[in-house]
């Protein structure tokens, strides 16, 4: 039974420098440890939020601001996991989303997950943050580039893909240390499974980018063209199944639960 009074479709969003976590916590009662399932009904999907991060406080507030009622709204069954890098070695963003992956399935066995950028706030709650038969980019606009694709194939920012569709490509490749080409790194692997990029109508998946300028730590990736270059023969070996990392501490706190992880640094 589908509750569809509940969407709103496009919502007027806030960004108020004057928002303090115990603000949103207050606001988000029904969430218990970043995670929330609807009394009234059963959800059909069941989905973990992965949001890699370091140094961007000001960004996830206002992203759990928005997006636990958004998430609400869509009657899910969600948990919202903040995957922390420490240290000051080189970001990397692929590698800290496989091991949400991995973190997350350790306390249920999610269908679905959604790989989120801590500055990106959907616009539109028709976009559903549920999977597809195919993986799914849930970001065809942001406010910051006109509302337009930024080009065939881009597949970064949002992006939804089930259990065994993440399982299926390895996950990302952990050989992304900077910033760049760990997205397009996916949709290679996505596309070598033969699988299809799907994506929300143009008016529906819109996204409204906090500005920042580019992170000390995370410098564009120069060798990340050879790299794109090598994924048909490296995917198999490098992904998933070789992401070795340690656990600091898993913090569950109200609104989301905090994985913190030595990620260990760039080979050479
Ligand atoms: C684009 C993509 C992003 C990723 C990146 C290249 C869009 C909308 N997003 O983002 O998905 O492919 O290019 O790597 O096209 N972060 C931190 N702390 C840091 C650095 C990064 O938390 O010091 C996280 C945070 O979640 C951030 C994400 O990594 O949103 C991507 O980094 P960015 O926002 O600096 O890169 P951007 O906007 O060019
Ligand atoms: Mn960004």
């Amino acid at each position: 039974n589908v509750n569809v009074v509940s969407l709103v479709g496009a919502v007027k969003l806030s960004f108020e420098s004057s928002l303090k976590l115990k603000d949103v916590e207050k606001d988000n009662k029904e969430v218990n440890e970043g995670e929330y399932e609807p009394s009234d009904c059963t959800a059909r999907q069941s989905v973990a939020i992965l949001i890699p991060h370091r140094n961007r406080e000001r960004h996830l507030l206002y992203l759990l601001h928005h997006l636990h009622p958004f998430l609400q709204r869509q009657q899910l069954h969600y948990a919202i996991y903040v995957i922390q890098q420490a240290g000051d070695v080189t970001f990397n963003r692929a590698k800290l989303l496989n091991i949400g992956y991995l973190e997350a399935l350790k306390d249920y066995n999610w269908d679905c997950f959604i790989f989120h950028d801590v500055d990106l706030v959907p616009e539109n709650d028709h976009n559903l943050y549920v999977c597809d038969t195919q993986p799914k980019h849930l970001v065809v606009g942001r406010n910051v580039t006109g509302y337009r694709l930024r080009y065939k194939g881009y597949f970064g920012g949002v992006t939804a893909l089930s259990r065994d569709q993440f399982f299926k490509v390895n996950g990302f490749s952990n050989a992304y240390w900077g910033w760049g080409g760990e997205d397009d790194d996916l949709r290679i692997r996505v596309e070598l499974q033969k699988m299809k990029i799907v994506r929300p109508p143009a008016d529906v998946a819109r996204y409204t980018m906090v500005f920042h300028k580019r992170d000390s730590g995370n410098e564009v990736n120069r060798d990340r063209m050879r790299l794109l270059g090598r994924t048909p023969q490296s995917w198999r070996k490098d992904g998933l199944n070789s992401c070795s990392y340690k656990t600091l501490s898993v913090e569950r706190m109200p609104l989301y639960v905090n994985v913190t992880v030595d990620i260990g640094k760039p080979l050479s």
